[in-house]
């Protein structure tokens, strides 16, 4: 995508400080009794996935303003993830969404992402809006509902849907499915929630039925919008309800932007993590509600807890999870938003390798509050990122992602190449 030499070359000048600054951590985190290079080897290891409809600019009920250059094709699309992950060497997964993705041809879109280095992570069903190909020509409607309509034909339309997500996800290699519903009411009596429910059960067990061998699949839960009085998945509580009434094979999937406001994240992600059923995240942040904004720009602290917490559950490693950016880019250029949210993101699982976990166990049990705080402030103030430069480094990608995205031109291209008005599907 980039040529090795060119990322070198923007770096040459910066590598000289870069080395001393990790000296320099790398001694201070020796006196705290921590390995810089068993950091860096976790680092290296570490991947989080990029959604393909996070690749043009998002946009609200009000409008969107397109940037220039945006993919017009999922081929395109995997181009983009592919060039930002030359610079970060963490973004080596697409997660597709169907039927915005819809390959006619999925044997050479695998092959294509091969040839880039691009895995396809876990495929996203839609049943939150009417698709010709899905709902039989328009002869059914998801208006009142999917897998939770009181309509068979609706229900029937649903479940085979995402059978043929499965289907597809099979042929690119993928191992996952990730069900989203926007099923729900917007009255109150508009529809027995019971009733709902245990339609969304029976759906869910049907599609749970047609995972092939290896496979997962997610249930992701949100309060509200689209339905604005009820969801049928609206927290975490029904989201594990869901996944463990689909069947062993079932986890939950926490997307930070959905939950109601001030809810405890990093206690969800512990008790899903505590029963074993937490599959995955969609990282972004909130201010408001689902904002999907950069990840760790508004909530960095939240955002480490919830990583403490993802080791705690793994013994002091991360446990192997789908891990996606799900992020809308209203403002900045998609990619240099995901490039931003993968540093924080990284960040965060830093400082959180940095707790000293015995200490803090210590202090637990002694009820020593003001110390257990001591102990996360002395990991959550380290400022980390030559760490990351390192890991990126060793592995050909750039010390500062955003410095040398820019530095190379790659919009421009794009602009050139795709045009100013190219708009990306699904959004
Ligand atoms: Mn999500």
């Amino acid at each position: 995508m980039f040529e090795q030499d060119r990322i070198a070359s923007i770096d040459a000048d910066h590598i000289r400080h870069h080395a001393s600054d990790l000296d320099h951590l790398a001694e201070a985190l020796d006196r705290r009794g921590l390995d810089a290079a068993q950091v860096i080897e976790a680092l290296i290891a570490f991947d989080v996935a990029v959604p393909s409809w996070a690749l043009g600019t998002g946009g609200t009920r009000f409008g969107r303003f397109p940037g220039g250059g945006e993919p017009r094709t999922t081929e395109e699309k995997l181009d983009d993830i592919a060039a930002i992950n030359a610079l970060t060497r963490a973004n080596g997964a697409v997660s597709l969404h169907v039927p915005w993705d819809n390959p006619d041809d999925p044997g050479a879109l695998r092959q294509y992402g091969e040839q880039l280095g691009i895995a396809f992570d876990a495929m996203n069903s839609n049943t939150f809006q009417n698709n010709p190909e899905t709902t039989f020509d328009g002869e059914v409607s998801y208006k009142f509902g999917s897998l939770a309509s009181t309509e068979p034909e609706a229900r029937r339309a649903a479940v085979e849907h995402n059978q043929a997500v499965i289907d597809l996800g099979a042929k690119l290699g993928s191992n996952a499915l990730t069900v989203w519903l926007a099923d729900g009411t917007n009255h109150p009596g508009q529809a027995d929630m019971t009733g709902q429910f245990e339609r969304t059960v029976e759906g869910l067990q049907a599609i749970h039925a047609h995972l092939p061998d290896g496979w997962r699949m997610f249930t992701e839960h949100k309060p509200y919008e689209p339905a604005f009085y009820s969801s049928v998945n609206q927290d975490w509580g029904s989201s594990l309800l869901l996944a463990q009434a689909a069947g062993d094979r079932a986890s939950c999937l926490v997307d930070l932007g959905h939950h109601l406001p001030n809810a405890n994240i990093e206690q969800v992600v512990a008790r899903l993590a505590m029963v074993d059923r937490l599959g995955g995240f969609h990282f972004n942040d909130s201010k408001y509600g689902d904002d999907d904004l950069t990840t760790g720009s508004i909530k960095p602290f939240q955002l480490f807890l919830i990583f403490c917490e993802l080791l705690r559950a793994g013994g002091g490693t991360l446990p192997p999870m789908a891990y996606m950016l799900d992020q809308s880019h209203n403002v900045k250029d998609p990619l240099e938003d995901l490039v931003q949210s993968t540093e924080a993101l990284l960040i965060a699982y830093t400082q959180a390798m940095l707790v000293d976990r015995e200490a803090l166990a210590d202090a637990q049990e002694s009820n020593d509050a003001a110390f257990a705080q001591q102990v996360l402030q002395d990991a959550y103030r380290t400022d980390v990122r030559p760490l990351l430069a390192e890991a990126r480094q060793r592995q050909g990608g750039a010390l500062n992602p955003l410095r040398s995205f820019r530095a190379l031109g790659y919009r421009q291209r794009c602009t050139e190449l795709r045009g100013n008005d190219a708009a990306a599907t699904g959004l």
